[in-house]
């Protein structure tokens, strides 16, 4: 092995092990592709107490008391309480909590027979906000960050026979929260994915990247974690489709560098090519659908598999349109993914959080690119200690969970915040370090929509442009802001020569709005929408740098802020496709559009 190479792994190696240390402070980091473990699945209903003004807590609900003395009760129970669904939202559950903001505790109890050689984890696909999580009436910890996995061991603590989980979900906003107290989207509470029980062996196979290196279009390199090693191990890797069969050594903190070669096919929107890849250590095994392609950048260009590629994107927020409900499985990602599709898209943008396993595993296979996103959104506290260290766990959360998908080309760490916010720059180059640091072969942007127009003329600078592998910039001419010119003639000044990406545009209309005149915006009319959609691909053409475009939104979807009385009635109108599935006019021009570029 060349020096280069060797001080190269030996610093992933650090990082990785620096990454679990630090991980650890906070709450344990979920072992990556629960799909593939010993699961006992603890989705379906589970039983609920509502608890809007947080007496639970002073009252105990957890240790779910019972009178035992004729003098004795006790001002809550679960048995005798509703039922809700697990994975969901609860919001969309029980009309009378519909705006619920604030805490809902939840049970499940469920059998296990403990055995003296393997681990209990209990591991969540996300809560949404804040999550306490007790076993039999006791606390086991805690997680912040709604859209994000996180797990507990629970070796010690499960019984042979009956055991009860209870776990206290809380939506209620903060303002030093990940995103802080105002976003355009419906805050969906609950447990809103998957909950499984996970048995491993006493040393299991916690974590690994198994991706091309950089610049290379045949080489892995890479790392195995494992968990609960007392001296080095063995590990292999198989990929039987190829023939490779590699093996490696772990240190004895349980570390194993990879690195092997293999002459791919590369995954591509085109050909999203999976091979299974077979990780095994001495006690434990895992399988995984693994693509291997490369993604950078060449002067202005973007080149996937070394060709120039234009993303064609759609933004998606995680709602099932017709259930009026948080998105969660695997049907409600097709829904959404098939229209993406069949809009012409190679590329989704994830918007505004890391949504869930099942929707970024299924664009991969479908072939569509992943933006994946942190909901670092608008006005986030950064002057708040707190902040910058939420930002780093949830970012750590989300590489953690998809740096094997091939699909995700992408980490975008947030979407319009302010350069004037105190300690904005400062938390946020930091975050683009360490996650350059974690994962150096996926492009990183941030989102800015404060940049000027004045005089038909884009003036784009934030200092944060200057970390950036791409300029993303969401700007809303013909609808929040006027044109002041010929959509043809705006032009453009850059703070600097890189790619371009126009990640948000659009305006609202109601599907078959016929309130007033069509060229009027109150009148959210469709042609109206349908014109802005005209007008700014005009101006596409003349944007330099372009390399890609996304439109605002897929699907009409719930925000409350979206307040008026006849065309939103809470719903942000800006999709290609209303909330009952109907295209609008605008889908139209943005899927011909899509079919005459070509790649
Ligand atoms: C934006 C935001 C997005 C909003 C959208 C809108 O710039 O990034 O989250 O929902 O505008 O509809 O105003």
């Amino acid at each position: 092995m060349n020096n280069k190479l060797f001080t190269k792994i030996k610093s992933i190696a650090f990082l990785v092990t620096l990454f679990f240390c630090c991980t650890s402070l906070y709450s344990q980091s979920a072992m990556t592709n629960v799909e593939s473990r010993n699961t006992t699945n603890l989705n379906g209903d589970w039983t609920v107490i509502i608890d809007p003004t947080g007496t639970g807590d002073w009252r105990q609900v957890w240790k779910e008391k019972k009178p035992e003395k004729k003098t004795d009760f006790y001002e809550y129970s679960f048995e005798g309480s509703p039922t809700m669904k697990v994975p969901g939202d609860f919001n969309s559950q029980m009309v009378e909590i519909t705006y619920l903001e604030g805490i809902v505790w939840y049970k499940k109890e469920f059998t296990h027979t403990t055995k003296s050689n393997k681990r209990n984890f209990i591991h969540f696909g996300a809560v949404n906000y804040v999550a306490d999580v007790y076993l039999n009436g006791e606390h086991i910890g805690s997680h912040e960050g709604g859209f994000t996995p996180f797990q507990f061991e629970i070796t010690d603590k499960i019984k042979s026979g009956k055991n009860a989980l209870v776990v206290k979900v809380n939506n209620k906003r903060l303002k030093n929260g990940l995103p802080s107290l105002g976003f355009d989207w419906f805050n969906y509470g609950g447990i809103t994915r998957d909950v499984n029980l996970i048995e491993t062996s006493k040393c299991y196979i916690e974590d690994y990247h198994i991706q091309l290196e950089k610049h290379s279009d045949n080489e892995v390199l890479g790392w195995v974690q494992l968990n609960g090693v007392s001296k080095s191990e063995k590990v292999k890797i198989k990929i039987p489709e190829l023939n490779i069969e590699y093996e490696t050594i772990s240190n004895k903190n349980g570390l194993a560098e990879v690195k092997f070669s293999g002459e791919f096919e590369l995954w591509s929107p085109q050909n999203p090519k999976l091979y299974s890849v077979i990780i095994k250590s001495k006690n434990d095994e895992v399988t995984d659908e693994i693509g291997f392609r490369t993604i950078e950048i060449k002067g202005k260009e973007v080149l996937l598999n070394n060709k120039p590629i234009f993303f064609k994107s759609v933004n998606i927020h995680e709602e099932n349109p017709y259930k009026a409900a948080k998105a969660y499985s695997e049907e409600d990602a097709l829904i959404l993914l098939n229209w993406a599709k069949e809009l012409g898209c190679n590329m989704v943008r994830l918007a505004h959080y890391p949504h869930s396993e099942h929707m970024v595993k299924l664009a991969e296979k479908m072939g569509l690119m992943v933006w994946s996103e942190l909901p670092v959104y608008q006005h986030i506290e950064f002057s708040n200690p707190d902040v910058p260290q939420k930002m780093d766990l949830m970012m750590k959360e989300m590489i953690r969970r998809d740096r094997n998908r091939a699909a995700v080309v992408l980490w975008s760490l947030s979407n319009e915040t302010y350069s004037f916010t105190e300690n904005r720059d400062n938390a946020l180059i930091e975050l683009t370090k360490q996650c350059k640091l974690l994962d150096d072969t996926r492009l990183i942007t941030h989102v800015i929509n404060n940049q000027g127009y004045d005089n038909n003329t884009f003036n784009v600078w934030d200092t944060l442009y200057n970390h950036v592998d791409i300029i993303a910039l969401n700007e809303y001419l013909g609808w929040y802001v006027p044109w002041q010119g010929k959509p043809s003639e705006t032009k453009w000044k850059f703070v600097n020569d890189k790619p371009v990406f126009i990640s948000e545009f659009g305006g609202e209309s109601l599907y078959g709005s016929n309130y007033g005149p069509k060229d009027e915006a109150a009148s959210w009319s469709e042609e109206y929408q349908e014109k802005i959609y005209q007008d700014q691909i005009e101006m596409f053409n003349n944007v330099p740098n372009l390399i890609g475009v996304c439109p605002w939104i897929l699907v009409d979807y719930r925000s409350s802020g979206r307040m008026h009385p006849v065309y939103q009635k809470g719903y942000n109108r800006k999709g290609l496709i209303s909330e009952n599935g109907e295209k609008k006019k605008s889908w139209y021009i943005m899927k011909e559009y899509f079919q005459t570029e070509n790649n």
